[in-house]
């Protein structure tokens, strides 16, 4: 029996016939069909979020210049606020809210009596404190339940007030995870910001999407891609501002870090403004030298082409020999990585520069597509995904200009260059690597003590229990408070960061209080 099987094998038969579905056993060459972006079985510890924090918490929640309030209860805001490490830097031009936390605090009266009398005091609050010039507010589940209409305050707040109104309507138990609040998030972003800037388009430019600045990332990115000289129209969205977004629309390429979570931007940017865009990975040596080459391959410039090259040289010079050092010391090492939607593939092309090999790898959220590659596209729609709305646009004939002509494209395509296709997961995944969708805390700590990998990647919900059975863990969502890991310098901070995690000898220490004691004490009596 393989690992994939031991560990289906302890589930009723109810259970084992809806998580077969989502654990396979990796095989080169193979379909490999994967079933995922289904409803969690009630009752198991699934590692996922809610629709808020995708909405909010993820795609939102970095706008520096926004003032986002939370319409719901306290808690929905304190999990959204200071956790998710997206840095942030305001300057004279730009406010940065992000030290705040917004909430109506909503009480038992207003889930009673309605919220949206709070609502209209938190914003008129909001204004007269801090005068932003957009507003974003998203409910959390129980305004869906009583019906609080948070467009309709929203827009009479956008003309009491004269400023950028939004509402989003991303109640947490909407759609089956945090994905659904990404659509619903890219949805308002495209209808109400992306467009309305009349910023004269510069050349070389470039969106940057699905880069989120945890723990620095993007800052790195940026670095390098102006190092190169591509002028940054917006990063969407760590430290992004609803300014810099505006003016999307005029940039020659989008490129996509996290697919997951952004490629619907992608794609109606696309269809509305004619912007091709280009999957890239900024994650491990192999991943930014090939995003970078395929970058400059699509502008065709010699000189962009030649100072790439110079770059990548230099970059790649000034970490080479920490990284060979670090190598000797996780060489034939082996790896879980569990996260969210897109991580999981990226950090596959860095850990196996150091040597490792990932043994067990897992999405929470992510769909086919992010596993098996856009080929598989589009997916049934089933009762969950059809209650997220999908919107349609339509060519902007006025603001509508490409780079390249379809002819130019398809060209490009023909050579090699990845216009608008991912491959997924599988592209760069071992063989016999043990693959859990949605994975649970039974099957993590079950697949943990079978194929005991030298160090376990993922989150706060799991790294301590993996801890606890001796392995260590970092956090790949929020890089446990260190980072950058993108970039060239950033895979130097995460090659070291994992050599001292696997190499310190308190592994070796760790034991359990019941494993050096009786936990049962007692004696025998007399027998009188
Ligand atoms: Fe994209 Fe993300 Fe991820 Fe994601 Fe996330 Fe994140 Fe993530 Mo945590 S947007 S899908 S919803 S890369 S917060 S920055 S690390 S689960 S793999």
């Amino acid at each position: 029996m393989n690992s994939r099987d031991k560990v289906l094998d302890k589930y009723s038969s109810k259970i084992y016939k809806n998580r077969k579905e989502h654990i396979i056993q990796f095989e080169e060459g193979e379909p490999n069909l994967i079933a995922a972006d289904t409803r969690a079985i009630p009752g198991i510890l699934t590692n996922r979020g809610c629709c808020y924090a995708g909405c909010k918490g993820v795609v939102i929640g970095p706008l520096k210049d926004v003032a986002t309030i939370v319409h719901g209860p306290i808690g929905c805001s304190y999990y959204t606020w200071g956790t998710r490490r997206s840095k942030s830097k305001g300057d004279e031009n730009t406010k940065d809210f992000s030290d705040y936390c917004f909430s109506t605090d909503m009480q038992e009266t207003d889930i009673v009596f309605g919220g949206e009398k709070k609502l209209k005091k938190a914003i008129k609050e909001v204004v007269e404190i801090f005068n932003p010039a957009c507003i974003m507010i998203c409910s959390t589940c129980p305004v869906g339940l009583i019906g609080d209409d948070i467009h309709a305050v929203a827009a009479e707040a956008e003309e009491l007030y004269g400023i950028k109104v939004l509402a989003f309507s991303c109640e947490g138990y909407k759609g089956v995870s945090q994905s659904g609040g990404h659509h619903i998030a890219n949805n308002g972003l495209m209808k109400h910001i992306i467009g309305t800037g009349d910023a004269e388009p510069v050349k070389y430019s470039i969106n940057l999407l699905g880069e989120y600045n945890i723990g620095g990332d993007g800052w790195e990115i940026e670095r390098i891609l102006k190092r190169i000289g591509y002028n940054i129209v917006s990063v969407m969205t760590g430290d992004g501002s609803v300014e810099e977004m505006k003016n999307a629309h005029t940039a020659d390429l989008n490129l996509l870090q996290c697919h997951r979570s952004i490629n619907y931007i992608a794609e109606m940017l696309k269809t509305k403004y004619g912007t091709a865009w280009l999957k890239v990975n900024f994650i491990g040596l192999n991943g930014i030298k090939k995003s970078l080459r395929d970058v400059a391959a699509f502008f065709n410039d010699p000189d962009l082409t030649a100072r790439t090259e110079a770059v990548i040289a230099d970059e790649e010079d000034e970490i080479k020999e920490a990284m060979a050092a670090f190598k000797t010391k996780l060489e034939g090492k082996t790896a879980a990585v569990y996260v969210g939607g897109s991580r999981t593939h990226h950090f596959i092309n860095l850990l196996k520069s150091l040597g490792v090999e990932v043994v067990l790898a897992g999405y929470e959220f992510a769909h086919r597509d992010d596993y098996e590659g856009r080929q598989v596209l589009p997916l049934k729609m089933d009762a969950d995904s059809k209650n997220i709305e999908s919107i349609v646009v339509e060519k902007d004939p006025a603001k509508f200009k490409t780079f390249h002509t379809d002819e130019q494209l398809e060209e490009l395509k023909k050579a090699g260059l990845p216009i608008e296709s991912y491959d997924g997961l599988w592209a760069e995944l071992s063989p016999n690597a043990t693959v859990t969708d949605d994975f649970n805390h039974f099957e993590t700590e079950e697949f943990v003590k079978l194929l005991k990998p030298d160090i376990f990647f993922s989150g706060i919900k799991d790294k301590y229990v993996v801890q606890k059975a001796g392995i260590p863990s970092r956090q790949i969502h929020s890089y446990d408070y260190g980072g950058p890991y993108a970039g060239f310098k950033g895979a130097l901070n995460f090659a070291r960061d994992v050599t001292l995690a696997v190499n310190t000898p308190a592994w070796d220490l760790v034991q359990a209080p019941w494993k050096r004691e009786p936990t049962l004490e007692g004696s025998l009596g007399g027998t009188e």
